[in-house]
């Protein structure tokens, strides 16, 4: 077992940057984060806590070994530079897209959706985004700031096609925000699994870009996060949601707002190292592209 431990990088992930399906880097940026900062610490812990897992899923039985994923490790920003930050995200995401490669990046604050979703609509136009949250992220400015984590999503409605945003696990929005919505995008309350259920019929074959706010699920299974909201999903109606994207067309990913250093439990890493693995086991190919995940 000895040969799966590669120190700095992501259990299991064995395949090179060159030879990969699926590239998986970390966004450590938690620039404007309102509440709770500490997200920038999301995606080394969650490194580390992922060896405390089993590559093989007996649930799903995949195994992360036989996959094409690639650990690129994490991108460096200069501390308060938001807009560099958001440029060499989005340059990164281009590159892998541009390769013909996929991607899962970790964060870092969910602002970093937005140069991934801009990357990934120069090669997929007519992308729909998957949204699952406690928080809807459509307000228009948040404390006069029109690029922040509060309104990734609106940003994000603003440059994909109309009808493209569907928003999951809602369970915190201002009335301006549940207006917006109820005009600008399907959104579905408390809940995933049964919503994202029944509208897969209708996003099967379309490019899907899949953008997780682990904030989703209750906060006493994750409990490290910048703006925790009571309620929310059970750790295993997240764990069944990622099932339910095997055999569709995800072409890039993300998962933020982790803040391992909230919770001394180490749990909150660990549940997202575990989000991570069952993603890729659920949504990238196996090697030599015999997969049925993508
Ligand atoms: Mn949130």
């Amino acid at each position: 077992m000895t040969d799966l431990v590669a120190p700095g990088r992501f259990l299991g992930m064995t395949a090179t940057e060159a030879t990969a399906d699926w590239i998986y880097f970390g966004a450590p940026m938690d620039f404007t984060a309102s509440f709770l900062p500490g997200s920038r610490f999301g995606p080394p812990r969650i490194r580390e806590a992922s060896y405390g897992l089993e590559t093989y899923s007996p649930v799903l039985e995949r195994d992360l070994t036989e996959l094409a994923v690639a650990d690129i490790g994490d991108l460096e920003f200069s501390f308060g530079d938001t807009s560099g930050a958001l440029d060499r995200i989005s340059r990164t995401a281009r590159e892998i897209l541009e390769r013909g490669q996929r991607f899962l990046a970790v964060g870092g604050e969910h602002l970093i959706t937005l140069p991934l979703v801009r990357s990934v609509i120069q090669r997929y136009p007519d992308v729909v985004v998957v949204h699952w949250d406690a928080h809807a992220d459509l307000r228009d400015t948040y404390l006069g700031d029109p690029y922040s984590h509060a309104t990734v999503l609106r940003r994000v409605s603003e440059i994909i096609r109309p009808g493209n945003l569907y928003q999951f696990g809602i369970r915190s929005a201002t009335r301006e925000e549940t207006e917006y919505a109820r005009a600008h995008s399907h959104w579905y309350l408390e809940a995933v699994r049964e919503p994202l259920m029944r509208v897969l019929p209708e996003l099967k074959g379309r490019p899907l870009y899949v953008t997780i706010d682990l904030d989703v699920i209750d906060p006493g299974a994750f409990p490290g996060t910048g703006t925790p909201e009571p309620g929310g999903i059970p750790a295993a109606e997240a764990f069944a949601s990622l099932r339910l994207l095997s055999g569709m067309n995800v072409v890039g990913m993300d998962l933020v707002e982790a803040m391992p250093l909230q919770d001394i439990s180490q749990r909150t890493a660990l549940l997202a190292a575990k989000m991570v693995r069952d993603a890729l086991l659920n949504i990238a190919p196996r090697r030599g592209g015999e997969g049925d995940g993508g």
